[in-house]
């Protein structure tokens, strides 16, 4: 276990924890790890068809989580949104993707992908949609924080980064999705927002024909989960 050792309800060892006489029953037990790892997942026990949680686990290594499945327990890191919940103090429920502790009718992930606040039900919107210049023709255009770093591609545009899958949609009559993107390179479209939260930037979309005020179009951001 790359220097990482474990003790399961007094029983210890720097390989892989012996369960020989624990059974598989891990219920009220306490687990100590001893150690640190670079790992994204390390086993720290097999058995057949675990049941019960521990009751408590000490020496967790920063970044983190113990996860049971039906045949071993496991040091695994978190995920980017689990980091996110855990820096917001979210816990139990709370910290669940679709949970709104907030009840600002967004989900913690919406919140968590849009640079929101899952603990204020402030309006805290940090997107915009106008019509605006770019190389003098004005377009309809979406600015939007998202996590910093995304590359978006393809038609429809899409970005996968930190779990999320962004993807921009417009569209003229909101029948069938048949407007085409492009993100703006030369910056985003405008100010007047917030300063984005460290693991954010602002990013800027447009269609690829002129818009007027005359015309219908719609743009917007969709989310899912990348597993
Ligand atoms: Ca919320
Ligand atoms: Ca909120
Ligand atoms: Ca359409």
């Amino acid at each position: 276990m790359n220097g990482l050792s474990a003790t399961l309800g007094g029983l210890s060892g720097s390989g892989d924890l012996n369960l020989a006489g624990h059974g598989s029953n891990i219920f009220g037990k306490n687990l100590t790890i001893n150690g640190t790892t670079t790992e994204p997942s390390l086993t720290l026990a097999t058995a057949a068809g675990f049941t019960g949680d521990f009751a408590t686990v000490t020496g967790l290594p920063a970044g983190y989580k113990i996860e049971v499945t039906e045949t071993a327990v496991l040091l695994v890191v978190l995920s980017e949104f689990e980091l996110w919940a855990e820096e917001n103090n979210l816990t139990g429920d709370d910290a669940l993707i679709t949970a709104d502790p907030d009840n600002d009718g967004k989900t913690n992930l919406e919140e968590f992908a849009f640079d929101g606040g899952p603990n204020s039900g402030a309006n805290d919107d940090r997107e915009s949609v106008l019509i605006t210049g770019d190389g003098g023709t004005d377009y309809l255009t979406l600015t939007v924080a998202v996590r910093a770093g995304a590359t978006f591609s393809g038609d429809p545009l899409t970005a996968s980064i930190d779990g999320i899958t962004y993807t921009i949609l417009a569209d003229d009559d909101l029948v069938a999705r048949d407007l085409t993107v492009v993100e703006r390179l030369d910056g985003i479209a405008s100010g007047g927002f917030p300063e984005p939260g460290p693991d954010y930037e602002y990013r800027s979309f447009r269609l690829t024909s002129p818009t007027t005020l005359a015309d219908a179009a719609f743009i917007w951001i969709g989310i899912g989960q990348t597993p």
